[in-house]
């Protein structure tokens, strides 16, 4: 009788396909059947960008390259509690976790791999074809509209909580898509992008009052989705008369926004953060829910989200208006709702997501902490927030910079004194790559 094969456990991403994988799962069949612990989107979302191809279309994939026995969900970053489910005789590993942030994940995998009598294999690292320098590559062939719509759906499947960064322009929105800043528990980065209508039409020189149409807000978004990846939210106001709003949806759809925030006004619309001081009428609750219907029937995907804005404590009524509001919009097909107040304590958002948390577990639930922003994301998200929504920062850092360097310009006759407070030209040429 022959020996019972041994088995091979391989953690990979199985997103980008190349030559150092194929080399380890050759490696791998030397020593056994390998076993490939496939992480899901959740093990992946909160260390690394979600993969462009969901967990389905990768098992796909990976079930079909010759050495791979069998496909397994790997649903946690870390091997080890794979390794102590599937016990397998070997772990395969590329040799260039010995190093950087992996480093841990290493120690842990040798002392499991030693309790249950088993061994690790380091395979030497392929240079040049590994997947982060691939993931950069991809990042500059860009994205569909179709993987990018999807993608907002699949982070809040995949994640418990999701922080998004206001753009306002190409340049703005190259930094929410690429910045990652290194904590103890990895990686941390924006998830996706809120095209914010304060911001779009501060920056074009005029008010926020539904003024910048439509089509003057889809040509500056053209220039984010030309050079980004990552989700975006439309901040889409009242949502305009229920006629328009059906192409709105499709516009935005076909764009490959993944959501539109509508918020529950008529009349002129003001920005919420003027409160009482301006005249804000609520839209009545029929009328805002027809508008939600029929934004829900004109799109043509399953994945876009129309999320109804509540605006009761804006207009200064009180959290149980805002609940009856949450409960009219979600039966009238609202995916998540946005509760938003300019009140500093904070204390009316939390009171509304504690009512609301109660009654729907899972409908997601958006906040705009921009006044209340002495909470931290991780109470928010202990108040049962989804979505964070960081929404004019970008625009607003940038005026104070700009005027400081005027200014210094203005008060010394040249640009010398200016320098120190400018990006290097040397930076700004090499920012954006193809330039030479
Ligand atoms: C925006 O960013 O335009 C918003 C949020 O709608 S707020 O300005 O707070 O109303
Ligand atoms: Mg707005």
């Amino acid at each position: 009788m022959s020996e019972k094969r041994k088995i091979v456990y391989l953690g990979m991403r199985g997103d980008i396909i190349h030559p150092g994988i194929i080399n380890i799962i050759r490696e791998g069949e030397k020593h056994g059947d390998v076993l490939v612990g496939l992480l899901t989107d959740a093990a992946i979302a909160a260390h690394k960008r979600l993969p462009f191809l969901s967990y389905e279309q990768r098992r796909q994939i990976i079930e079909r390259i010759k050495g791979v026995a069998r496909v397994v969900p790997q649903k946690e970053w870390s091997y080890v509690p794979n390794l102590r489910e599937y016990k397998p005789d070997a772990i395969i590993h590329g040799d260039d976790w010995k190093s950087g942030p992996e480093q841990k994940m290493r120690e842990e995998v040798f002392a499991v791999m030693k309790e249950l009598g088993g061994e690790v294999i380091e395979v030497p690292y392929t240079r040049g074809v590994d997947s982060s320098s691939l993931n950069e590559a991809m990042r500059s062939i860009g994205t569909t509209p179709d993987i990018r719509l999807k993608a907002l759906r699949r982070l809040l499947d995949a994640k418990p909580f999701l922080r998004i960064m206001e753009a306002h322009s190409g340049l703005s929105a190259l930094i929410v898509e690429r910045l990652e800043i290194a904590k103890e528990d990895g990686m941390r980065g924006f998830d996706g992008m809120w095209s914010s209508s304060l911001t779009d039409s501060t920056s074009k020189g005029k008010p926020d009052i539904e003024a910048v149409d439509l089509t003057t807000r889809l040509q500056g978004l053209t220039d984010i989705l030309e050079c980004t990846t990552k989700p975006i939210i439309f901040d889409g106001d009242t949502g305009g008369k229920r006629e328009h709003f059906v192409f709105t949806v499709r516009t935005l759809e076909r764009n490959g926004v993944s959501a539109v925030i509508i918020e529950d006004k008529i009349g002129l619309k003001k920005n919420s953060l003027f409160g009482t001081e301006v005249t804000q009428e609520l839209c009545p609750i029929p009328e805002f829910c027809e508008k939600i219907n029929a934004g829900k029937h004109a799109q043509v995907t399953n994945d876009f989200m129309i999320i109804a804005r509540l605006e009761s404590l804006i207009a200064g009524f009180p959290v149980s208006d805002a609940m009856e509001r949450a409960r009219a919009y979600v039966a009238a097909g609202a995916d998540g709702v946005m509760i938003h107040s300019k009140e500093t304590s904070g204390e009316d958002i939390r009171a509304f997501c504690g009512q609301f948390r109660r009654e729907y577990e899972h409908v997601p639930l958006v906040l705009v902490p921009t006044t209340y922003n002495r909470y931290t994301e991780q109470e928010l998200a202990g108040w049962g927030a989804n979505i964070v929504i960081y929404a004019n920062h970008m625009l607003r850092a940038s005026y104070p910079a700009m005027m400081q360097v005027a200014e210094t310009i203005l008060t010394n006759g040249r640009s010398l004194e200016a320098d120190r407070l400018c990006m290097p030209i040397k930076q700004i040429l090499e920012l954006i790559p193809g330039g030479k």
